[in-house]
């Protein structure tokens, strides 16, 4: 018996430091490559776009460039992978990326199936229509019969196909598998209905030859938590991609912003002085600087900022910011405190 105790200690220590280098953490391969991976969309105006000169914009890549930000003290470091909505999770289960921020909806099956998990709603939105002003409709229930360009691999189809049975209405599904395709079959005729997130509607429409011979129908038929999603085998990854998402909420409720970050170092205020690491140091544990908020908010902004440019008021789209105003100000988001 006393011989075989040291053997099975052994083994364990072995089997322990074995585990430990086989998973390397995303952090430290995010590190030693000098870039992080971010697997966005294809082309979806105010969330992800490549423009003429290779530089990417929106929302989706300002929160890839706050993630850069806080781990390189460099929004520039990201490489983006485009990724279509039917191989986004796979990419990221294979390790093709290392986060995914791609306006992709929060939902149980996701997290159940896939390995995955979000981190949170950078943006709550929720499904809609668009449709010709000749049909002359107002109302998502008046469309009995209606042929629906929609993309596989969303939960859009699940939504809208729920919403047609349910209120006994009949329709034909055209699947298409980009957002430029759908925009070219609707205006070619082959489908009189076209549907998914509000957000990608705006976007959308905006793109059609004659924005205003469409209208996007008041009715909401979902709830569209989207935000940015990671692997379920790394808390630390998952809890900095987390509390990125949270200190530029912070930072705008605590009136922080690109252009104050100065003036918030010199603060007196316990809150912002926590969240630009004067006092304590809440990064850490999670393998960041003390400044790890500081990068991030210079560089690319609080949630106000980011939204008005990409999305918001200040942004092409011009999109209201509704349930996404803070929780103080009449909306749902609401960060959890630095402390
Ligand atoms: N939020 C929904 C929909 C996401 C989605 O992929 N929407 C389409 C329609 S706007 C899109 O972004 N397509 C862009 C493309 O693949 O070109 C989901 O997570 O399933």
């Amino acid at each position: 018996m006393r011989k075989v105790i040291p053997i099975v200690l052994a083994l364990g220590t072995s089997l322990a430091f074995g585990g430990a280098a086989l998973s390397q953490t995303t952090l430290k391969t995010v590190q030693d490559r000098g870039s992080l991976v971010c697997g966005v969309n294809p082309g979806l105006e105010g969330f992800a776009s490549k423009d003429a000169s290779g530089q990417w914009s929106g929302f989706d890549v300002d929160f890839c460039r706050a993630v850069a930000a806080a781990v390189f003290n460099d929004p520039s470091k990201v490489q983006y992978v485009p990724l279509s909505a039917s191989d986004r999770f796979d990419a990221l289960k294979n390790k093709q990326i290392d986060l995914l921020s791609r306006n992709s909806s929060w939902t149980m099956g996701r997290e159940g199936d896939n390995g995955v998990v979000f981190t949170g709603a950078t943006y709550y939105d929720g499904q809609g229509f668009l449709i010709p002003k000749s049909r002359n409709v107002q109302s998502a229930l008046e469309l009995d019969g209606s042929k629906v360009c929609v993309q596989p691999g969303t939960t859009t189809e699940l939504n809208y196909v729920d919403f047609f049975e349910t209120n006994h209405m009949k329709y034909e599904t055209v699947h298409e598998g980009s957002a430029d395709e759908m925009i070219k079959a609707y205006e070619a005729g082959q489908c009189n209905v076209l549907t998914t997130d509000a957000s990608g509607l705006f976007a959308m429409r905006q793109r059609l030859a004659k924005p205003s011979d469409s209208m996007i129908l008041p009715d909401i038929i979902s709830k569209e938590p989207l935000g940015p999603v990671v692997r379920q085998d790394d808390m630390q990854w998952f809890n900095i991609v987390k509390w990125i998402n949270f200190a530029m909420l912070n930072a705008e409720e605590l009136g922080v912003g690109s252009k104050t970050i100065d003036e918030a170092l010199k603060s007196q205020k316990p809150a912002v002085k926590r969240l630009v690491g004067t006092e304590g140091d809440f990064g850490k544990p999670f393998g960041l600087t003390q400044d790890w908020a500081v990068r991030v908010v210079r560089s690319v902004g609080n949630y106000a900022e980011v939204f008005d440019r990409n999305v918001g008021a200040h942004s092409k789209l011009g999109i209201p910011r509704g349930l996404n105003e803070l929780w103080n100000n009449g909306g749902i988001q609401y960060a959890a405190p630095i402390r």
